[in-house]
Parts: C-alpha cells; structure tokens; sequence
C-alpha cells in the first residue's frame, strides 16, 4: 500500500540518549538496544470509520519512539498495517450500503491525510491484510503441517485454528492469568464457543469462504485470513525475529499481541518475537470512554476541519504520558492552542535563553519512557525566560525550533 508523506528531521547538536520503554512483557521499564537499523512494527487501523483521536494518540507515542531512535543515529525501520478485511469493516459498509473496499479506500486514505497533518513520520512499509493474503496463506499452510494448527471438524465451514499451547509460552506477552485471558478473548474479537474448536482460547487462522462474504481462493480452500496471523506474518516477512518493539494500545495486549507473537514463535521456533511489547493506554472523552456505541469519538479529521491547528491536536494528546488512561477536554485543546502560541512566539524572537540545557532536558525525559508531560513542561519553562526579553542568546531559538521539531515532532 501506498504510505503517507514524510519530512525532513533536523539533526539537533549535543548528546543524545538511548531510549528506555516499558515492556509490557518484562513488566518494567527497559532499555531499547537496536543495532544500526531498529525495527517497528505497530498496528494499524481497521479502516471503516475515520481516525478518532485514541488512534492518533498511539500512533504519536510510536511516532516519538522513532524520533528518539533516528535522534540515537539509528536507521528505522517501522512497519505498519491495514486491517482491510475482517468483521467491523464488512458490517460496517452492510449497514451503510456501502462498498467494503471502497469504505476501506476512503478511509485509509483520510488516515493518511490525518497523520500527515498530525506530522507522525510515515513506516517504511505500509501493508494491507488483502495484498498480503498469499504470504498468510503460506504461513497457515505452514503451522498446519508442523502441528501448530488444525482444521475443526466441519465440512461445511473447515476453518483452520492455532493450538495456543504449540509454543509453550503462551502468556509470556500479556502475564495474564486465565480466567483474564478468558474474558478478553470473548470481549476482544475471539470465539471460544465455536463448535469443533481444541480449546475454547484457540485463535482463527483461516476463516472458510461463508456465502455472502468475500474470499479468496487458496491452498487452504476459499476463505479469508485471520487477525492476529496478519500482523505476525507482515511483521516477520519484512523486519524478521526479533522486533525492537511491537507496539499498539493496551487494548491489544490480549489476544491480538499475545497470539501474534505465539504465531510468529511457531512459524520461528525462535523467541521472542520482540523484545519490547509497547501499549499505549486508552483515551476516552470527557471521562468517557470513547466508543461507536456512545457517539462520543472525536475524529482527526472533524477537528482539522475546524481548522484546529494540528500541532495544538499533538500537543494536547502529548501532554499526558502515553501509559496514563486519560480523557480529552476542550480545555485540553485550549491550554494546547495557548502552549502553541507561546513557543511559537518564543522561537521566533531573535534572542533567548541558552537552548541546550533545554535539549538536554528533552533527550533527558523522553529517554525515560516518553516522559511528555515532563518534556513539554522543559519547553515551558525555557519559552517563559526567552518572552521575558532579558535573555540574548542569538543561536537558542533556533536551537530550539529545531529541537522542538525533531524530538517531539511539533513544527513552529
Ligand atoms: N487493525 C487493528 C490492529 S491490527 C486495530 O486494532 N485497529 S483499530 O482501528 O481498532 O485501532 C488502531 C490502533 O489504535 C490500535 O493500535 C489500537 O490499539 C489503538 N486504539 C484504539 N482505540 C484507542 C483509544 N481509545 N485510545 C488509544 N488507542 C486506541
Ligand atoms: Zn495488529
């Protein structure tokens, strides 16, 4: 698939520092130790309604990962999906009498248009699940004849399972204990109670062709692929084991991480798929969790109509931490649109306060797990001595601008 637009990152003078994560695995705040190349992979959207600002806040977090890393002088390479057939896409264009692949079109296309706006650097490779059926299909074909997979007994709808014990380390992503494992997978796009099945927590791999539904054909038989082995099989074929990080929100830490991992363990027979499992938490609105069912989205693409500045939008999604479940306020927006102005005003003096405690500062808190709130505060602090008018460094707002640019990605 086609990727977005990117731009040119400013090379910023001093000392950077490596980029310590949590991983959800480990439980604990780690060291990122990429080698001269690190490796990305983060979930994409599932394309059937427009980007709301919970998809852009995770993609922001991914996208200041990358920054720290290119920053580090590493090469990046980031990989990203495109859920553009399963379920909520095929009810979604059903309900509205619409064309799956043109509602899917449409909206990929408006997410790209969003993120470019947002200035989130575009992945390298942009795939969707459709052009890479082939590469599933083979994967599948694999896992079922080394074991890891099998048919349910169904000769109408012979749909292909994975055995979650194949590996012997399912869970080792997600830590959680059965009975949340049950209830996330029934929650989260899983069927424990599809007749024919091994074990209710076994994951679709290959979905049978059911009339009415789109399928393609294939040495498995006519049908079409499941989630969790999409993000795997695009994963492994382009970065290979291991990933630096595989990220996305908390609400993929279980099935989709734990399966995709397991999947791409089997396939292996090496471990871990990666060594960092990153999630970003959840945003919800004015308290309330952000959902189709409420109404209450607020989408990238309604507020840039709105002709809100989208470095206020990045702004104001960074200034919680990316682990901190948080909501999203019209007052978020208004002290974010202030902040703006304020830095913008301050890098475009012709003086200011010396800039490179400040970069040190911000290499400083986003090397710490992406502490936003801490880095935005650093620029605050070193915009309020630059407007007092006292401060006459020639060269710091230009450093600054640059800085501001290339770590948190808010062009001035
Ligand atoms: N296509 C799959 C991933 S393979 C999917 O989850 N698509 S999605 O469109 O539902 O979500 C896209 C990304 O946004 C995922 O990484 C998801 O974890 C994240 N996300 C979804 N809702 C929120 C939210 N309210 N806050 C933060 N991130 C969210
Ligand atoms: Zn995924």
């Amino acid at each position: 698939m086609q990727t977005w637009q990117s731009h040119p990152v400013p090379r910023v003078e001093g000392t950077p520092r490596p980029l310590r994560l949590f991983d959800t695995a480990a439980g604990e705040i780690r060291p990122t130790a990429p080698g001269p190349t690190a490796t990305m992979y983060v979930c994409g959207i599932t394309p059937y309604d427009a980007t709301h600002l919970g998809h852009a806040a995770t993609y922001l977090a991914f996208d200041l990962v990358h920054r720290q890393w290119l920053d580090n002088g590493h090469e990046v390479h980031y990989v990203q999906n495109v859920t553009d057939i399963d379920d909520p896409l095929l009810e979604r264009a059903a309900r509205d009498r619409d064309d799956w692949v043109v509602l899917g079109m449409r909206e990929t296309a408006l997410f790209r248009e969003d993120m470019t706006a947002l200035r989130v650097l575009p992945p390298r490779d942009y795939v969707g699940a459709v052009e890479s059926i082939p590469e599933i299909v083979e994967a599948v074909a694999k896992l079922l004849a080394d074991g890891a997979a099998y048919r349910v007994d169904d000769t109408e709808f012979p749909d292909v399972y994975f055995d979650h014990t194949a590996t012997g380390r399912f869970g080792a992503e997600s830590n959680y204990d059965g009975p949340t494992m049950n209830r996330f997978f029934a929650e989260r796009g899983g069927d424990p109670d599809r007749a024919g099945k091994r074990h209710p927590l076994d994951a679709l791999l290959w979905r049978a062709a059911r009339p009415g539904e789109p399928s393609w054909e294939s040495e498995l038989g006519p049908g079409r692929p499941g989630w969790h082995i999409e993000c795997s099989v695009i994963a492994l074929n382009r970065l290979g084991m291991t990933l630096d990080v595989q990220g996305g929100g908390s609400d993929l830490i279980f099935p989709h991480h734990e399966f995709s991992a397991a999947h791409a363990e089997a396939l292996t027979r090496q471990h871990p798929f990666a060594r960092h499992y990153t999630h970003s938490a959840m945003i919800a609105l004015d308290g309330e969790k952000m959902s189709k069912s409420r109404g209450n989205l607020v989408f990238v693409s309604r507020l840039r109509a709105d002709q809100v500045d989208p470095m206020a939008i990045r702004l104001g999604l960074l200034s919680g931490h990316y682990r901190t479940d948080r909501s999203w306020t019209t007052d978020i927006l208004r002290d974010a649109e202030s902040r703006v102005h304020r830095w913008r005003t301050a890098v475009d003096a012709s003086t200011g306060a010396d800039a490179r405690p400040l970069v040190a500062a911000l290499r400083d808190h986003l090397a710490d797990d992406l502490d936003t709130p801490a880095a935005l505060a650093a620029v605050d602090a070193w915009a309020a001595r630059t407007a007092t008018g006292g401060e006459s460094d020639p060269d710091a707002p230009a450093l600054a601008r640059a800085a501001i640019d290339a770590l948190l990605g808010v062009a001035l």
